[in-house]
Order: C-alpha cells, then sequence, then structure tokens
C-alpha cells in the first residue's frame, strides 16, 4: 500500500492557526497534497497541521465548492494494517474513526468508531465545537477554501502519525475526494508531534524577597532569537518588562533566569514567549504569582517612570505625604486615610530627574527616590 508521509520538519507551527475563517494564518505552512487537475472532484488540495491539543486542517476547492456534508475518515494508530479493512472508501485503509455530516452544524455531525478489522462502527453524539470546529466557507481567488480542527484528545490513543481521507457530498452524492480515490485507498499521513521552536520543559515565578525571580527551561531551540517577558496585574493588559537573548538552534537542555525588580503588589501575570530569527512570537507560557509586597516597606513602582507610578505602604502607618523636587521644592501634599495603603502619584506635568516622596505620621517618616524618565 502507498502511504503518504510528510513529516512536518520546518519551522512553521501550529501556534498561529485560530479557526476563525481568516485564512492568512495559513499562508506560511505548505500544501500535503493536491489534487492532479481533474482527480479528486471539488477537493483540490489540503493543508494539514498538528498543534499541542488540535489537529488543524485547512481544505480547498473550487469557486463552485459546497462543502456542507463530508466523511473524515482517521487512521488514528497510523497503522493501515488495523481497524477499518473492507467496503465504504477507501477500502481497506484501516481507519479506526470517521467523523461524517453536515459542517455547517456540528450537532449534525455523527462520529463512528470502531474495533476490530471491520465495518464495526459505533455511532456516538455528545461533542461541540471544542472538539471539531469548522469556520465557514471562505470565497478566495478563483477558489474557495475552509478551515477546521479536531481535538487530539477526540480521537482518543493516536499514533506519532496518524492517517486521514476526506470525501466531499452533497445530498449523499461524493462530489471530490482528497487523497483521490484513484491512488488505492492510501491516505494522507501527518506527524502528531507538536512541531513547536522551542521545547519548554517549564516555566515559574516565584517570590525573592521583593523580587519576582522567573526560571524556564528548554529542551530544545530551534532558530530561537529572543525570549520576550510580559506582566500584567488583574487587568491582563501585558506591557514588556523585559527580554534574554535565545541560542539560536540546540539540542541541548538550557536554563534562564529573569528577574521582576519591581513586582506588583497582589496578582502578577507573567507571559513568556519566544521570537524567531524572522521576527515571529510564539507564546509558551503564562505563570502567576500573588506578591505581598513588604507590609512595613515603602515601595514603588515602577521606578523610575514616565508619568504615573504606585506607592505602597502599610495601612494606618502614615498620615501625609509630599512630593518634593531634587532641590527640595514642595511640589505636591496629600492627606491620607487610615484605610489607604496605595498612592497614586501622577509625574505628567514634571520635567523628567529626580523627586523625593516623604510619608509621614505616628512619629515616623520614610523617603523614596522617584525617578521620571
Ligand atoms: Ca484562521
Ligand atoms: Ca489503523
Amino acid at each position: 500500500m502507498l502511504v503518504f508521509i510528510m513529516l512536518i520538519t520546518s519551522k512553521v507551527n501550529a501556534q498561529s492557526i485560530t479557526i476563525d475563517g481568516n485564512l492568512s494564518d495559513w499562508d506560511a505552512i505548505p500544501y500535503l497534497h493536491t489534487n492532479a487537475t481533474g482527480t479528486g472532484g471539488e477537493l483540490t488540495a489540503i493543508k494539514a497541521i498538528s498543534g499541542a491539543q488540535y489537529i488543524y486542517f485547512y481544505l480547498e476547492g473550487p469557486e463552485s465548492l459546497i462543502f456542507s456534508s463530508f466523511d473524515l475518515y482517521i487512521d488514528t494508530d497510523g497503522n493501515p494494517a488495523s481497524g477499518f479493512l473492507s467496503g465504504g472508501y477507501p477500502a481497506g485503509s484501516g481507519a479506526e474513526l470517521l467523523i461524517q455530516g453536515d459542517v455547517s452544524s456540528t450537532g449534525n455531525v455523527n462520529i463512528y468508531a470502531g474495533s476490530g478489522t471491520d465495518w464495526a462502527w459505533n455511532w456516538s453524539t455528545g461533542y461541540g465545537t471544542s472538539e471539531i470546529n469548522f469556520s465557514a466557507l471562505v470565497a478566495l481567488t478563483g477558489k474557495k477554501a475552509i478551515e477546521f480542527s479536531v481535538k487530539k484528545s477526540f480521537l482518543g490513543t493516536i499514533g506519532s502519525n496518524i492517517g486521514f481521507a476526506l470525501i466531499n457530498r452533497v445530498e449523499w452524492t461524493a462530489t471530490g475526494s482528497i487523497p483521490t480515490v484513484d491512488l488505492g485507498g492510501s491516505y494522507l499521513q501527518i506527524s502528531t508531534a507538536d512541531v513547536l521552536p522551542v521545547k519548554l520543559v517549564n516555566f515559574t515565578a516565584k517570590a525573592d524577597g521583593n523580587l519576582a525571580r522567573l526560571n524556564w527551561q528548554t529542551a530544545s531551540e530551534q532558530s530561537n532569537k529572543n525570549f520576550f517577558i510580559y506582566r500584567s496585574g488583574d487587568n491582563r493588559i501585558f506591557p514588556k518588562i523585559g527580554e534574554l537573548q535565545g541560542k539560536g538552534t540546540t539540542q541541548t537542555a538550557n536554563f534562564y533566569t529573569f528577574y521582576d525588580k519591581q513586582p506588583l503588589n497582589g496578582n502578577n501575570y507573567y507571559k513568556l514567549t519566544q521570537v524567531d530569527l524572522d521576527g515571529k512570537e510564539t507564546e509558551l507560557g503564562v505563570e502567576v504569582l500573588n506578591f505581598s509586597l513588604s507590609a512595613t516597606k515603602v515601595n514603588i513602582a515602577p521606578n523610575p517612570t514616565q508619568n504615573k507610578t504606585d506607592i505602597w505602604f502599610a495601612e494606618s502607618k502614615y498620615t501625609s505625604l509630599i512630593l518634593t523636587g531634587i532641590e527640595g521644592k514642595v511640589l505636591q501634599k496629600a492627606n491620607l486615610k487610615p484605610s489607604e495603603n496605595k498612592f497614586e502619584l501622577d509625574l505628567s506635568n514634571y520635567p523628567s530627574g529626580i523627586y523625593f516622596v516623604k510619608l509621614t505620621g505616628n512619629g515616623d517618616s520614610d523617603v523614596q527616590k522617584i525617578i521620571k524618565q
């Protein structure tokens, strides 16, 4: 039996694929198979790629393509000798699963799964778009295309490769197949490995005194130029707070440490990304660290700042706050309520330079330097 194998070894990965009807996310992904002109009916070309959780498909046909009812045969163990071995299409290809039905409503899609080596399918339902998700059919220049995903865990135990074939139907009449039935019932095959530019072993965020220490380890890197670190509070707006150089391409383990010297009081969400040599950025993960800045210490963040900064202090400890310039001129005064533990200072009306904030109360005082950039 002829089996098409294309193990995806290029740098493209499935991280950027979203099932949303915008097909530009497939531009960098090569075709897995193209039917010879006139051989496959209204299915002409396909792309497929495996991500961490999903197998993603991109399917093309002519402008006349209607993609409403289809059979997707999946050889989940990548072994043509096991599974469905006779009848239907393509005979003897060893599919373990058949996804069949109307893509405009996944609730109408039926799943047939069987064991043994013949037509022994069990019809099952009870899944939604998190398992099988189709975009609308999209009109492109001279053709139409659709993208969809199938969740890996939905396929059960899968092999390091899976095979698949598609038949398109209108009113139960086949209008196209990919690959073509003429190809002897062979399935297209893809690797189920998640092709990532960086294989991350772990990523942690821990308090280290009044700093946050981020550690991560990579098992391998491919064309990895930089790591970017972003941080957000509960507002989930992620400004970039730093970057570290990557190791390019390596198969050896590497360890990285980054210190956030001005963590936020409360939740800190740290997002780690990597950037390829060609500038493509891929998110690697988000870690949250709840940070209780020392209750007795005055903390100012960000510092240096461009405009606004937050001054954190213990409740009931201070009654007033004074901002002075470097020459001692008083610029702002504020009374602090006992329930307050934070003052939002706005320096946008002042020139760049050094400022001092003095907190006073109950015979105690604390002076901190603030730099406006
Ligand atoms: Ca898309
Ligand atoms: Ca099989």
